[in-house]
């Protein structure tokens, strides 16, 4: 059998000397415009560097709708090629060294060789995914009306057993934290008792809690709605900080941002929880109208900014600071390698124009109650284009200048469309 394709260093080297000029020439100009604000490029960049993103196993093959689901040319087939993937998105943009990956969809037979092929890869794990939001092939109860809340304790001790069995997982992948998302909830107004539903959930998680290692995290993610159209169990920021306050200290609360009500001031809500102690990660993605798994940064770059100005000023009051960061996107019209590339840059392109605010102008004006000039503060930073920043912390990493450029230069797409022939529609590629 013949080795599967890879991107050549060589390739990544040649696409690098013929722009390497431009770029040199794009960072110093930005360099002196920064310097005569008082910022120092280096360090920007320096930042950018050792900025990361989690890539989410499923997000790698195509996604769908409830409609429809449009499979790509030469999708991964089985998690091994989905870590290729994964590892040919990290080789170009050096933001994305983890997986986070979904069980059961991506379950590894053997954990520790899909450990090693992820190494290869420079990948390493980040959080586990449980998923009782479905049934399984040959699930023994169904999760039709609900799963670590359901009314029948069996099904709940089975849930609970799902997410222990996840843990254990994880830890022979060296992964160190667990998201729990449940879709539980009802349609209809009568169907739950919302109180108890809420009781039976907190039960749940702390059969769950009382089996994590001592050094892992667990992420508690809310969701307004969906599948649940009348009332979700988990639904919001509050609820979700009070189940983690209640778990203890290895509980976080997890904010996906396409898991609010219409404008929702997301940036407050990651304000709060960080203000009370508890905001543990995100899922990035965007949206218009609700979970729509959009790109992050292609609907609300200023929201998503807003987001970063917040977790800057976190860390620069306590550096320890470090939440889990996640691209949690569904790709339904684009390649999802391209649309992964892209997005993690629009992450890291927020984090950078955050990094530009000036925070002690920015308390003067705020405290002369200047409402102008303070959202004139935030602008100038978030109208800088930091692309040079990107670019050069890219290169510094061993990525590529211009990565979707060098992507589809590579034809790494059209060497997996041979060697992976369509495979039978699998259910992880809708998200
Ligand atoms: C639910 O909408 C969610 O955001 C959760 O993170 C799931 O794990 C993921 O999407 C995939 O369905
Ligand atoms: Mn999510």
């Amino acid at each position: 059998m013949t080795e599967p394709f890879r991107i050549a260093p060589e390739f990544l080297a040649e696409h690098n000397r013929a722009r390497a000029k431009d770029l040199a020439a794009d960072y110093e100009h930005l360099g002196r415009q920064l310097a005569r604000r008082g910022l120092d490029v280096e360090r920007i960049t320096a930042a950018v560097q050792r900025f990361c993103v989690a890539i989410p196993s499923w997000g790698v093959g195509t996604g769908g709708t409830r409609f429809a689901r449009f499979a790509g040319p030469g999708e991964p087939r089985d998690v091994f090629e989905k870590i290729a993937d994964c590892g040919t998105i990290q080789q170009l943009c050096r933001a994305t060294p983890a997986v986070s990956l979904h069980i059961p969809w991506d379950e590894p037979e053997d954990p520790a060789a899909l450990r090693a092929a992820a190494a290869r890869e420079g990948l390493g794990f980040d959080a586990m995914n449980s998923n009782t939001f479905q049934d399984q092939p040959g699930q023994r109860l169904s999760y039709k009306f609900g799963s670590l809340t359901h009314t029948d304790a069996a099904v709940r001790q089975q849930a609970i057993e799902h997410n222990r069995h996840v843990i254990e997982v994880g830890r022979r992948l060296g992964s160190r934290s667990i998201t729990v998302w449940i879709a539980d909830g009802a349609n209809f107004p009568g169907q739950q008792n919302h109180r108890d539903a809420l009781s039976r959930y907190l039960e749940s998680l702390r059969a769950i809690y009382a089996a994590l290692p001592a050094d892992w995290t667990m992420y508690l993610e809310h969701k307004l709605y969906e599948p649940a159209f009348y009332a979700t169990v988990n639904n919001d920021w509050g609820t979700s900080f009070w189940c983690a306050s209640q778990l203890g200290a290895q509980c976080r609360c997890l904010v996906d941002l396409g898991h609010h009500a219409p404008n929702t001031n997301i940036e407050m809500v990651v304000a709060r929880l960080v203000q009370f102690g508890k905001l543990g990660g995100f899922h990035f993605n965007d949206s218009k109208y609700g979970d729509d798994d959009l790109d992050s940064g292609a609907i609300h770059p200023f929201q998503l900014f807003l987001v970063f100005h917040e977790l800057v000023d976190a860390q620069a009051r306590d550096p320890s600071f470090a939440p889990a960061y996640m691209l949690d996107q569904s790709h339904n019209v684009t390649d999802p390698i391209e649309s992964l590339i892209g997005s993690a840059g629009e992450v890291q392109r927020a984090f950078a124009q955050a990094l530009l605010v000036d925070r002690r102008a920015l308390a003067e004006l705020q405290l002369q109650n200047d409402a102008l000039l303070a959202h004139r503060a935030l602008k100038a930073a978030f109208q800088t284009d930091v692309s040079p920043i990107l670019a050069m912390a890219r290169v510094r990493n061993g990525g590529a200048i211009d990565p979707i450029a060098a992507y589809r230069q590579s034809g790494y797409r059209a060497h997996k469309a041979v060697e992976r022939p369509a495979a039978e529609q699998r259910g992880s590629g809708i998200v």
